[in-house]
């Protein structure tokens, strides 16, 4: 018997038999008629029962959230509401559900995001939650076709490290054998080695992890970070292909899913490239001359990036970043080395990414190592690939979760993740 989803049933002709499988979401029982709203992955059908013909299973037995498989004839000039209908002939519970639930599934009523999140694999069923992460699916697939296509070769990096890469204070520490290490907080040494090894360009979806204590909508402890790195090249080069990648998701969430998006509430607007540039000093004068007060080398707060923000449609890079606000692989600006060859992209208040040319002259790596108070004899496995002809590289790391919530208009970041790992959060 050939299996259906609810989405291929408009295209079969009236009185074909289809089996589908899924789950039972809600059952009205009238006097001679029973509906039960069946969902799968695909969307909603309405199963109708005449009660005097009916020989199957006593459905009123049958729990919301029970798993099923249903059979019977598709009626094309069916009247529901809720979608195609069918008229049931068999339907055998796969799996039931425990009743009562503890998140309802089609319920109007919101729960609390604590509660939701407890009970995520519930949660998931719903369409509006589901479809974040169908998207965010096509939004990594249409970046890893634009690198693919640019001649990245993806590449995976240990998690477990000895070296901190984007300052010691955020490292969350692991007993290894009897060795203390660190989750990675980025791929940073990595990716940079791979330079030296020749690989070209090379770029990495993986976990990276923050010991931040702070527990804002927009930080997690764990989040994906999208990475690139790529030789004989500078920050230019980086922010064009950072452009082209965020530009390329965009473009495959809305080609592949921009109908569904627009009957979940979401307009996916595929941004103009080049994105607009705006130095760091820049940004100063620009929120200076709207009454805030700004000292060299600090950075902004979240106030200010919104007034910043306000003169843009939507992405835009902050560039030239001070020293000191960058990490030690920053390469300085050869023409004022107060400042780097860095950037942010940026959604209003909100980044997305970091980037830079990174330095490549062992000395200067030293120098700059010394200049962060970092200990070079912590770094020398990622030191000794500088010293062999280590080319000229630039690159970036994305934030997927910030991007995605970025543009679904997501309230908060753990929308944007399945499990999110955040201060008071380790489970599920
Ligand atoms: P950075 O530390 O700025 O740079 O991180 C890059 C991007 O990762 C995302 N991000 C986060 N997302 C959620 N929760 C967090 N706690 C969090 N921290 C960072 C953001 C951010 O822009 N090695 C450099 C990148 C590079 O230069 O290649 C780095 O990790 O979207």
């Amino acid at each position: 018997m050939e299996k259906h989803t609810v989405s291929q049933l408009k295209a079969l002709t009236s009185d074909t038999e289809v089996t589908l499988q899924g789950w039972i979401q809600d059952i009205r029982v009238m006097k001679n008629i029973i509906f039960l709203v069946f969902r799968d992955h695909t969307g909603i059908a309405q199963l109708t029962v005449k009660r005097d013909s009916w020989k199957g299973i006593n459905l009123e037995s049958v729990s919301r959230e029970s798993a099923v498989s249903a059979t019977g004839t598709f009626l094309a000039k069916g009247v529901s509401k809720i979608g195609p209908e069918i008229l049931l002939k068999v339907l055998t519970v796969l799996n039931p559900s425990r009743s009562p639930l503890p998140l309802a599934v089609s319920d109007p009523v919101n729960s609390d995001i604590e509660t939701r999140l407890n009970h995520r694999f519930l949660d998931l069923r719903k369409r509006e939650v589901n479809v974040v992460f169908q998207a965010q699916s096509k939004l990594l697939w249409g970046i890893r076709k634009f690198l693919s296509d640019n001649g990245f070769v993806e590449v995976h990096t240990p998690k477990v490290v000895a070296a901190a890469t984007e300052g010691g204070a955020d490292l969350f520490r692991v007993q290894y054998f009897e060795k203390e290490t660190y989750l990675n907080q980025s791929p940073q040494l990595y990716k940079e080695i791979l330079i030296s090894a020749g690989l070209n360009r090379v770029f990495e979806v993986g976990p990276a992890f923050r010991a931040e204590k702070h527990n804002t909508v927009r930080h997690l402890n764990e989040f994906t970070s999208v990475d690139i790195e790529m030789a004989f090249s500078d920050h230019n080069d980086a922010m064009r292909m950072l452009e082209g990648s965020v530009r390329s998701g965009i473009s495959e969430v809305s080609s592949s899913m921009g109908k569904e998006l627009a009957e979940t509430g979401h307009n996916i607007l595929i941004p103009e490239i080049p994105f607009p540039r705006i130095t760091y000093e820049e940004s100063v004068k620009y929120i200076e001359g709207h009454g805030e007060k700004i000292n060299f080398g600090d950075d902004f707060s979240p106030e200010q990036l919104k007034i910043l923000g306000n003169q843009f449609h939507d992405f835009y890079f902050i560039t030239k970043w001070p020293a000191v606000l960058r990490p030690f692989y920053t390469m300085p600006d050869p023409a004022n080395s107060e400042f780097t060859n860095s950037f942010d992209l940026q959604y209003q208040e909100k980044e997305i990414t970091s980037g830079a040319q990174r330095v490549h002259d062992p000395q200067m790596l030293v120098e700059r190592f010394h200049s962060k108070g970092l200990r070079e004899e912590d770094f020398s496995f990622y030191l000794e690939s500088f010293m062999y002809g280590m080319p000229p590289h630039a690159g970036w790391g994305l934030g997927l979760e910030r991007l995605c919530m970025i543009l679904l208009d997501l309230p908060n970041i753990r929308e944007a993740t399945l499990f999110p790992r955040d201060r008071n959060r380790i489970s599920p």
